[in-house]
């Protein structure tokens, strides 16, 4: 049986909430900043990072001595990542977006279980989330994330 959309929710939602990433979960506008600040980055050099779909603001230490790295989420990016090298080895970190998406199908208002179901029942174009012309495990991804903008994490089990 599938799971249910709060399952799913619930799941992406660990992995959400474990993130260095403020705010938890942004809409890739091409406008909206996301900040990330690693707390457990050895020796007092400034680490190597790579960008992928983000735009670096500004990468420096705070008061803290913290390294916080502000960026702009590229415009409909799914999966903007953070790539950092420090002492010989590389950490990643995915960045939570999503582009903003009406995945209230039934149009009752608000987003749940019967939307989620819809998207599972149908392939026209409306369900289409990324405009591939294909239902695949990306537009369930997207439908989550829009799910979330709405409903966020703390809110959820
Ligand atoms: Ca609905
Ligand atoms: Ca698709």
């Amino acid at each position: 049986m599938r799971s249910s959309l709060r399952e799913v929710a619930a799941r992406l939602c660990r992995h959400v909430s474990s993130s260095p990433q403020r705010p938890h979960l942004v809409v890739a506008d091409g406008k909206r900043r996301v900040q990330f600040i690693f707390e457990k980055i050895p020796g007092g050099v400034k680490p190597d990072i790579v960008l992928s779909d983000l735009r670096l603001e500004r990468f420096a230490r705070n008061a803290q001595g913290q390294w916080v790295l502000s960026a702009v989420v590229h415009e409909g990016a799914l999966e903007a990542r953070i790539f950092l090298y420090t002492a010989g080895q590389i950490q990643s970190f995915p960045v939570w977006s999503t582009p903003h998406r009406n995945v209230d199908f039934d149009g009752d208002g608000t987003v749940g279980e019967a939307d989620w179901a819809a998207l599972h029942k149908n392939a026209a174009s409306l369900y289409d989330l990324n405009g591939d012309g294909r239902i695949t495990a990306e537009d369930e991804t997207i439908f989550v994330l829009n799910y979330l903008l709405e409903n966020p994490c703390h809110q959820i089990d």
